[in-house]
């Protein structure tokens, strides 16, 4: 199988999972689940499941039976997704090329669905009867975490290293949690779980500096995400700080490294490597 049939094969899984497991649209009362669906249906490259499924897969384990537990990540980053672009926060009214979920349900049902996104992702890893997992996923989006990062992101910084903790916790942290998940999930080895750390903190600090990158390269149709914003909003990006070569070889020195990582966890299906490349190598 290609990088590309890997990606859609698992991206169709992941899609019929959220669908099939988020509650029906008409469950009382209607509008929050209708937004629900709204949030998570609505496209997306569900990167974060994928890699889970992927460390599952390279450490040997059945991933059918894992599915549901792996999609409550894509939860939790549509719940990130749904609150930053709340008017408190972002401010944003495009997201996965179509008007944010508080723009079409308005503001409090927009809190109240990341709300609902968060405590159904938790409800969904449970289902792993795995209490180190849950504390591994819990531990990667708190205030030590995702929200930490958001809020020194909030706050702004200067220099390289406030910026490397803003990214390293926004984006980095839920990766690495991702593809430890699936470790774990897997009953991976010591070994194999503290190689898909590496990985992930590697590939997870890549994302978001390609990300950077693609906010100031590509235009919103292309991202499906307002363009530009971090120039318009004065942020600290590592394109800004160190100029864009630099940046791009920031992203090849961390690829090199999750693929050394993802070579040392080995396995006969592991697709760890080139998804790293794709994630280092993606337009949108
Ligand atoms: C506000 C609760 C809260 C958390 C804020 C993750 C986050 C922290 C905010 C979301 C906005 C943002 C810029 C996050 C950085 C991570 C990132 C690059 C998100 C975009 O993820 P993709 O590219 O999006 O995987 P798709 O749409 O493909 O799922």
């Amino acid at each position: 199988m290609t990088l590309e049939e890997y990606l859609a094969a698992r991206r169709k899984q992941v899609d019929r999972t959220l669908d099939e497991n988020l509650s029906p649209p008409d469950t009382p009362p209607s509008v929050i689940h209708q937004a629900m669906r709204y949030a998570v249906l609505g496209g997306g490259k569900r990167i974060r499941p994928i890699l889970a499924i992927a460390a599952a897969e390279a450490c040997g384990a059945q991933i059918e039976p894992l599915l549901v537990v792996c999609s409550a990540l894509e939860l939790i980053h549509t719940y990130s997704l749904v609150h930053d672009d709340l008017p408190a926060l972002d401010n944003d009214d495009l997201r996965r090329g179509r008007k944010t979920t508080h723009v079409v349900y308005g503001e409090a049902i927009g809190i109240l669905v990341g709300d609902a996104l968060l405590t159904e992702a938790f409800a969904w890893l449970a289902r792993a009867r795995n209490v180190r997992a849950i504390e591994i996923v819990a531990e990667a989006i708190s205030s030590r975490g995702m929200i930490g990062g958001q809020v020194a992101d909030l706050e702004g910084g200067s220099n390289l290293q406030q910026l490397e903790f803003i990214h390293m916790n926004k984006t980095a942290k839920l990766i690495t949690a991702s593809v430890t998940l699936g470790g774990l999930l897997a009953d991976a080895s010591q070994d194999r779980i503290a190689a898909l750390q590496r990985y992930g903190e590697t590939a997870g600090l890549a994302f978001q500096i390609v990300d950077d990158l693609l906010d100031q390269e590509q235009t919103s149709a292309e991202l499906g995400k307002t363009a530009g914003k971090d120039a318009a909003q004065g942020k600290l990006t590592y394109p800004a700080v160190m100029g864009v070569a630099e940046a791009r070889k920031r992203v090849d020195e961390l690829l090199k490294m999750a693929v050394e990582n993802a070579d040392i966890i080995g396995g006969p299906v592991n697709y760890l490597a080139p998804i790293a490349r794709y994630i280092c190598e993606r337009r949108s």
